[in-house]
């Protein structure tokens, strides 16, 4: 492997207790930290064009290996340029590696030392994913961020069951690492697994720090075990990362999930919810969660939050998203996909404004405080 002259790196601006602020240095440009990625799992955040999601100050979009390996395939993407061209998204990529999501589809799977068998959820037809393979269709995507390949358990597990799962993830990082091509402004994540154990979480940190990753993504969290145990997890994790590497916890969640982990010393994110949500007719706001399918929206002239840098401020009620929904038409599940990703966004601007301000304390209890006051 050939040293890439500019390597890809974390640079801290501020802290505040735990919590940090940064940039992130990519081949396709900076990222500023704490930051939210939007899922684009299959090429597309879906229902959005890729100037939407740049207006609502994204700065990096994360695609899955599993889905592009299966449509269109790996080839075709990289014949067609790779996922930024493909999708006209010049910024950052992340991509994650695969096994999560072989495991979390349910796609009838066999799993060895070597890798993952399993079928397609797509046509049944059968295919294999190896630490190598995974990180060759990383490369082909022309992913900014490879994403090491993992096992991630559901929680609960015993300990043993644990442990045997995290020392072959581990296993599978060195030979991630290995089929990894280092490019210049590109990066590879290590995954910290090990469940809520603490013993594991360290063995697994000195296993990935050993290798040596341009960032560190902690995974196997929420997975059933809950905030609580989550945070507790974080709480004794995050102490043990290298402190001049940016920080990912995976496929995490809701605002005060965010809010908390930033606070245990996260930097980037990454989940379903908000866009998910969006086609759900649920709506994120600075003050929790609304369903606008609910009758009591119905001629509810108010926008959907008094907020005036949402792209919807001054042009939509919650009538016409109730209208909208209740007609099953296409421009709702849009529209809300676009207003959640713009809130999701905000909220990581004001934690990372209260972080270089030094008073994220102060501001993660008037979060708190007004999403548990309910709507306007
Ligand atoms: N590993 C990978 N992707 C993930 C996870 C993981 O543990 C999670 C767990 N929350 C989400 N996505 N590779």
């Amino acid at each position: 492997m050939t040293e890439p002259t500019q390597k890809m790196t974390w640079i801290p601006e501020a802290t505040c207790g735990q919590a940090r602020a940064g940039h992130l240095h990519t081949r396709h440009g900076v990222v500023q930290t704490p930051t939210f990625m939007p899922v684009g799992t299959v090429g597309t955040v879906k229902g959005m064009t890729m100037d939407a999601v740049r207006s609502t100050g994204a700065g990096i979009v994360l695609g899955n290996t599993y889905h592009l390996m299966l449509r269109p395939n790996a080839d075709r993407v990289q014949k067609l340029g790779g996922l930024h061209k493909m999708m006209d998204w010049p910024g950052p990529i992340l991509t994650d590696s695969g096994g999560f999501q072989v495991m979390s589809l349910g796609a009838l799977r066999k799993l060895d030392e070597d890798g993952v068998t399993f079928r397609s959820h797509i046509d049944g037809s059968k295919h294999r994913l190896t630490p190598e393979s995974s990180t060759d269709i990383q490369y082909k995507l022309d992913a900014t961020i490879t994403m090491a390949f993992d096992e991630c358990p559901a929680l609960p597990a015993t300990p043993d069951v644990l442990r045997k799962s995290m020392e072959m993830s581990m296993r599978w990082a060195a030979r991630s690492r290995e089929a990894f091509v280092a490019r210049d402004g590109y990066g590879q994540f290590g995954i910290v697994q090990g469940g809520t154990e603490k013993e594991l979480r360290e063995a697994s940190v000195k296993a990935l720090t050993d290798i040596g990753f341009e960032g560190y993504a902690i995974g196997g969290l929420a997975v059933g075990e809950g905030q609580e145990l989550m945070f507790s997890t974080l709480d004794f994790t995050t102490p043990l990362l290298p402190q001049d590497k940016a920080r990912y916890l995976m496929g995490v969640g809701t605002p005060d999930d965010l809010l908390g982990a930033v606070m245990r010393g996260v930097d980037m994110f990454d989940c379903v919810m908000p866009s998910r949500a969006g086609r759900t007719a649920r709506a994120y706001t600075e003050r929790g969660t609304i369903n606008l399918r609910n009758a009591r929206f119905a001629e509810d002239t108010r926008p959907i939050t008094p907020h005036d840098d949402s792209p919807m401020a001054g042009k939509y009620t919650r009538a016409y998203f109730h209208h909208l929904f209740r007609a099953n038409e296409i421009l709702g599940p849009m529209l809300l996909t676009w207003h959640n990703l713009a809130y999701y966004q905000r909220l990581m601007r004001t934690i990372r404004q209260a972080i270089i301000a030094g008073n994220l304390t102060e501001v993660a209890q008037k979060l708190r405080q007004d999403w548990a006051q309910g709507d306007w």
